[in-house]
C-alpha cells in the first residue's frame, strides 16, 4: 500500500493508483475533460493537473501513479491559474455558442468554464470546419471537438471499429474518419457510443424531432408511437422523476398531450419477437438446419450493421425476424391501419427508441401488396423525446399513468427484459421451454444469462431440455462480440443460439439514451427491467393475448406465409 496527503487528507491506496483515482476514493473530484477510466487515461487535455509539494512543475492526475509521502494540491493558486489558462485555450479552439448546442446544460467544458468563472474566451478563436453528411443519423460537428479522444477510444477499444482517427500535427492535429472515408463510407454501427462519451456537443444523433411535430400538425397522419423498453428506465434522468415514478405508461400520457393519436408499448411486438423467433429457432433446432450453428438474434441494428460489415458470411445465421420496432410498424401499416379504417399511407409510424441504429434501421423498405414505404417513419431518441417535452412545456408532476391504445394493450415483462443484455434470449428460452416441454418454466429459470455489470460482457450457460442440451451466450458491446466470434471460428466456443447487443449492458446502455459523463448508468437501468418484469403479471410471451388475438386474426400462426412477408426479412437485401 501507498500513504500520501491529498488536499490535506492522508489517504492509502494500492501501488499502481492513479493521482485521480487516489483522490477520488477520498471524495475530492479533480476536473477532467478527456479522461474516462480504463478507455482514455492519456492526459490529452492537461485539465487535470495538480501540484505535487518538491516538483517544480505540475503533474497530471490521470496519468500519473501514487507514490510514498507524496504531498499533492489539487486547488492551489498554481493549479487553478494553470487550469484556467488550459481551459482558456480549449475556448479558444471551440465553438462556443451554448445556447444552441444540444449539449448545454449538460456539457463538460460550459460546467468547467462555469465553475471557474471565465467569462470571456480571451484567445482569438480559431474554429476548424470539417464537412459532413448532415443527413446521416450520426452527425460531427468539427467545430465543437475538443481532440479529448475519447471517441476514438471508445470506438476502438469497446466497440473495436477504429471509426475515427487522429489526422494533422501540432495545433491542426484533429480528429477525422479513418481511412480517408466519410462517415456513410466508413462501418460505422451507429451504436452512437462515441456520442455518449462524448463531455461536449461534438457529436450527436441527426434531430428528427421537426418531423414528428410536421407529422402531428397534419390532418391527413395518424400519428402512432411505440416506446422502447429501455426508454422507460432513463427518460426520467433529464426530466426530474426518480426511477419508479417515470414509468413509460407518463410517457404515453406525455405523448398524448403533445398531440399523438395512439401510443403503444415496443414490450408489445416484443413478444410477438419470440412468437416468430423462438419458433423459428426451434425449427431451424429440429431440422437440423444449424449445421453452421449458432443461429444469432437480428433484433439490434448496431450488430446487424457490424455483421453485414466485418463478418458477411455470417449473415446467414442470423434470425429472419425483424426487430420488435419493424414488426410493430409493419402490424400498424397493415392490420391496425385496417382496423381502424385508415389506409397504409396515412398512418405515420414513430417509435420512441434509445438507439441511433433503429434510425438506420426505419430506413428499410416495407413491400407489401399496393403498398410499399417504411415500416416505421421516424425514430427519435429517449434525448429527442425529452427535447420534444421539454418545447411543449410538458410538466413532468402533471403526467399520469395511461395504459396503451386498444388492440395491442398487453405486454410480458419477457418482452420488457428485451432492452437489457441477456433479455432477449431469456424471453425466447421461456418460450421455447413451453413448446418443447408442454409447460411453463418457472419464470426465472434462465436468469443465468443476465449481467450485472460489464466485467466480461458474455454469459453463457446450457441447458437440458427434454434430452437436448441447448447452449447459449448473450453478448454485448462489440468487442466483446468480434472476440466470442473469432472463437466460435476457431472451435473454441460451440452455442446454438448467441444473443447480441452492440451496447454496454444492451439498448439501456444505448447510444441515443440521457448523457452522464464519465458514468454508465446501463446496469442500474438493467436492474429497473428485471424489476419491471418480477412484478409483472404476465411474463411469457407466449401467454400474450393480444399477441395470440393478431394471430387468430390476421397471421393465422408463427412463421405462416403472411408473417413472412411482414414480420420476417432478408438481411442480404
Ligand atoms: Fe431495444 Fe428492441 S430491446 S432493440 O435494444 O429488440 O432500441 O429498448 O426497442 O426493436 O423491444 C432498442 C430497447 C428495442 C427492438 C425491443
Ligand atoms: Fe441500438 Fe440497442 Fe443495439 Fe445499442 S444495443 S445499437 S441501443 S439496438
Amino acid at each position: 500500500m501507498v500513504n500520501l496527503t491529498i488536499d490535506n487528507v492522508k489517504i492509502e491506496v494500492a501501488e499502481g493508483t492513479t493521482i485521480m483515482q487516489a483522490a477520488k476514493s477520498k471524495g475530492i473530484e479533480i476536473p477532467h475533460l478527456c479522461y474516462l477510466k480504463d478507455l482514455n487515461e492519456i492526459a490529452a487535455c492537461r485539465v487535470c493537473v495538480v501540484e505535487v509539494e518538491g516538483k517544480g512543475k505540475l503533474i497530471t492526475a490521470c496519468n500519473n501513479v501514487v507514490e510514498e509521502d507524496m504531498v499533492i494540491f489539487t486547488n492551489s493558486p498554481k493549479v487553478m491559474l494553470d487550469r484556467m489558462r488550459t481551459v482558456q485555450m480549449i475556448l479558444s479552439q471551440h465553438d462556443c455558442k451554448c445556447a444552441t448546442c444540444v449539449r448545454s446544460g449538460n456539457c463538460s467544458l460550459q460546467k468547467l468554464s462555469n465553475d471557474l468563472n471565465i467569462q470571456d474566451v480571451l484567445y482569438e478563436e480559431n474554429l476548424e470546419h470539417q464537412a459532413w453528411d448532415n443527413s446521416f443519423p450520426l452527425i460531427r460537428d468539427s467545430k465543437k471537438c475538443i481532440k479529448c479522444m475519447r471517441c476514438i477510444q471508445v470506438c476502438d477499444k469497446m466497440q473495436s471499429l477504429n471509426i475515427w482517427e487522429l489526422e494533422g500535427t501540432g495545433a491542426r492535429t484533429t480528429v477525422n474518419i479513418s481511412g480517408s472515408r466519410t462517415i456513410a463510407e466508413s462501418d460505422c454501427s451507429l451504436c452512437g457510443q462515441c456520442i455518449t462519451h462524448c463531455p461536449v456537443g461534438a457529436l450527436k444523433e441527426r434531430d428528427d424531432t421537426s418531423k414528428l411535430w410536421e407529422a402531428i400538425a397534419s390532418e391527413d397522419k395518424v400519428v402512432v408511437v411505440q416506446v422502447a423498453p429501455a426508454v422507460r428506465t432513463s427518460w426520467g434522468e433529464e426530466i426530474g422523476l426518480e426511477i419508479k415514478e417515470a414509468t413509460v405508461n407518463k410517457i404515453f400520457d406525455a405523448l398524448k398531450k403533445i398531440g399523438v393519436d395512439y401510443v403503444f408499448d415496443t414490450a408489445y411486438s416484443a413478444d410477438l419477437t419470440i412468437m416468430e423467433e423462438a419458433n423459428e429457432f426451434l425449427d431451424r433446432f429440429n431440422n437440423n438446419e444449424l449445421d453452421e450453428r449458432p443461429m444469432f438474434t437480428s433484433c439490434c441494428p448496431g450488430w446487424l450493421r457490424f455483421i453485414k460489415g466485418q463478418f458477411p458470411h455470417l449473415v446467414p445465421q442470423l434470425s429472419t425476424a425483424k426487430s420488435p420496432m419493424q414488426m410493430f410498424g409493419s402490424v400498424m401499416k397493415t392490420y391496425f391501419a385496417e382496423k381502424i379504417g385508415k389506409k397504409p399511407e396515412n398512418i405515420y409510424s414513430v417509435a420512441v427508441m434509445p438507439c441511433l441504429a433503429k434510425k438506420g434501421e426505419s430506413e428499410m423498405e416495407l413491400f407489401y401488396e399496393e403498398y410499399a414505404g417504411h415500416d416505421t417513419d421516424c425514430v427519435i431518441t429517449t434525448r429527442e423525446l425529452v427535447r420534444m417535452l421539454r418545447a411543449a412545456h410538458i410538466n413532468s408532476n402533471t403526467l399520469e399513468d395511461i395504459e396503451p391504445d386498444k388492440l395491442f394493450e398487453k405486454s410480458s415483462g419477457a418482452g420488457v427484459i428485451f432492452g437489457a443484455t441477456g433479455g432477449v434470449m431469456e424471453a425466447a428460452l421461456r418460450t421455447a421451454y413451453y413448446t418443447i416441454m408442454g409447460e411453463n418454466c418457472s419464470p426465472d429459470a434462465f436468469e443465468v444469462v443476465r449481467a450485472e455489470s460489464q466485467d466480461t460482457g458474455v454469459s453463457e450457460a446450457s441447458f437440458n431440455l427434454n434430452g437436448v442440451e441447448l447452449r447459449v451466450a448473450a453478448v454485448n458491446g462489440l468487442g466483446n462480440a468480434r472476440k466470442l466470434i473469432e472463437e466460435i471460428e476457431r472451435g473454441e466456443k460451440k452455442y446454438d443460439f448467441v444473443e447480441v447487443m452492440a451496447c454496454p449492458g444492451g439498448c439501456v446502455g444505448g447510444g441515443g439514451q440521457p448523457i452522464h459523463d464519465g458514468d454508465e448508468l446501463a446496469f442500474e437501468r438493467g436492474k429497473n427491467l428485471y424489476f419491471l418484469d418480477k412484478k409483472s403479471e404476465l411474463r411469457y410471451s407466449h401467454e400474450n393475448e393480444d399477441v395470440k388475438s393478431l394471430y387468430e386474426n390476421y397471421f393465422d400462426k408463427p412463421n405462416s406465409h403472411k408473417a413472412h412477408m411482414l414480420l420476417h426479412t432478408d438481411h442480404n437485401s
